[in-house]
């Protein structure tokens, strides 16, 4: 299905005057209103595809109904979300599940929607049912080096598919390490990781980018090959130019200042992209600012300051992702909700008065500092987004919208109640 732009045009209509009674405030009082929208509509988010169905634990999954049953009706959902938000410009494939068989038409369809290809993902922590070698003790990590070559192989082949779609980058997240104390040589294994990607580096194309994905813990309980940004950092470092660390939030040991790993990250020029999610224990997988907005918003004050220092495009020098789960939300409704969030802490740390912190800071004044960073992050931002929307074609609601056109019945009829799409 597609939605009516007549339907977004009537809906913004009737919410019209509401609408600019709070963003009068804005134009009249706020200097930097202007280039802050601006600066919104530019902002896309990339949507995973293995976010559109209904997520799951190892306990358990509720399909809601309707979920998209092949590649072209995760696009088809996008295009939903990027109609309603006009946010979310991308598609972010991980092969296997979602190969494309006839790219040409995928891009095709792709384009319809006003959607491009961010970064292609690899997975080389599940078995697939035609595959010769089991991951079982890893992947580009593994003892075994046919084992090894398995993946490689697997990763080169994702960026053929890649290449074919548009795409200009390659996430790699290995489930790689170990589960018991003296189980893995921690020495051997980097070496044997490092070798294996520099294998898949040589084949990336020129003008791509290598995401280095990082998480703590998960499936492996005892040692993650690539288990912090340390580690992430000396592989993208070794391996060259075109390698990055990717700061996935939920990737963290609880309480990690991943503001202060960003910044690190940026002044080095190695920070390359971004998995957005939130959670209160680990890799939770939850709606973007449900549990720690504030959280959301440093990250963006750093990510800001640190891209201005070195002259980045804040829309196209970094890939901006979603990679969530939802377990008990519709995905759309989720997914919705994710880019507002992203949206409404870009713009909140675009306020911050970075002249006036950057004097308290000199003068060691942790009060005022902080007062400048709430006095931001305490600004209600929401007509701003809702005015780049608007302008982009966008809906100055779109969740409201999504349910007052009861989309989710209307894919349930299209699609049938129990359709599972592919992912987790
Ligand atoms: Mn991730």
């Amino acid at each position: 299905m597609q939605i009516e732009r007549e339907h977004i045009a009537d809906y913004n209509q009737s919410q019209l005057e509401g609408h600019q009674r709070k963003l009068s405030y804005w134009t009249q009082e706020v200097a930097k209103a202007e280039p802050i929208i601006q600066k919104l509509i530019d902002f896309q988010i990339a949507i995973p595809s293995w976010a559109l169905g209904t997520g799951g634990t190892r306990f358990g999954r509720f399909p809601g109904g309707g979920e998209p049953r092949s590649l072209e009706e995760k696009i088809e959902d996008v295009g939903l979300l990027h109609a309603l938000n006009r946010a979310s410009g991308a598609i972010s494939l991980h092969i296997p599940w979602d190969i494309p068989t006839d790219p040409q038409a995928i891009r095709q369809l792709a384009a319809k929607h006003g959607l491009r290809f961010d970064a292609v993902n690899s997975n080389t922590f599940q078995d697939q049912p035609d595959q010769h070698h089991s991951y079982k003790f890893g992947s580009l990590q593994h003892t075994d080096a046919a084992v090894r070559q398995q993946a490689i192989d697997h990763n080169i082949e994702v960026i053929r598919h890649g290449v074919a779609l548009g795409s200009d980058s390659l996430t790699v997240w290995l489930s790689d390490g170990s589960c018991f104390p003296g189980q893995l040589n921690f020495r051997k294994a980097f070496d044997r990781t490092l070798g294996s990607l520099a294998e898949i580096y040589a084949a990336l194309p020129n003008d791509w980018k290598m995401f280095v994905e990082y998480k703590a813990f998960e499936p492996n309980f005892y040692s993650m090959t690539v288990g912090d940004w340390g580690s992430s950092f000396l592989y993208a470092s070794k391996l060259g130019p075109k390698a990055y660390t990717l700061v996935d939030l939920g990737h963290h040991l609880p309480n990690a200042n991943i503001e202060q790993i960003v910044a690190i990250l940026l002044h080095q020029g190695k920070l390359g992209g971004f998995h957005f999610n939130d959670s209160k224990y680990g890799d939770d997988d939850l709606t973007v600012g449900s549990i720690r907005p504030y959280q959301l918003f440093l990250i963006f004050a750093e990510l800001i300051d640190g891209m201005d220092a070195r002259g980045m495009n804040h829309a196209k020098d970094l890939g901006w992702m979603i990679d969530a789960s939802h377990n008990v939300k519709d995905p759309l409704e989720d997914l919705l909700q994710s880019v507002e969030a992203i949206q409404i802490a870009y713009a909140q740390a675009l306020l911050v008065d970075r002249e006036a912190l950057e004097e308290a800071r000199e003068a060691n004044d942790p009060v005022r500092a902080q007062e400048i960073l709430q006095e931001a992050f305490r600004t209600d931002v929401r007509p701003l987004v809702a005015e780049a929307r608007r302008r982009a074609g966008g809906a100055l609601n779109p969740l409201a919208l999504f349910r007052s056109l009861n989309i989710r019945q209307q894919l349930i009829g299209e699609r049938g109640a129990k359709t599972v799409a592919t992912g987790l």
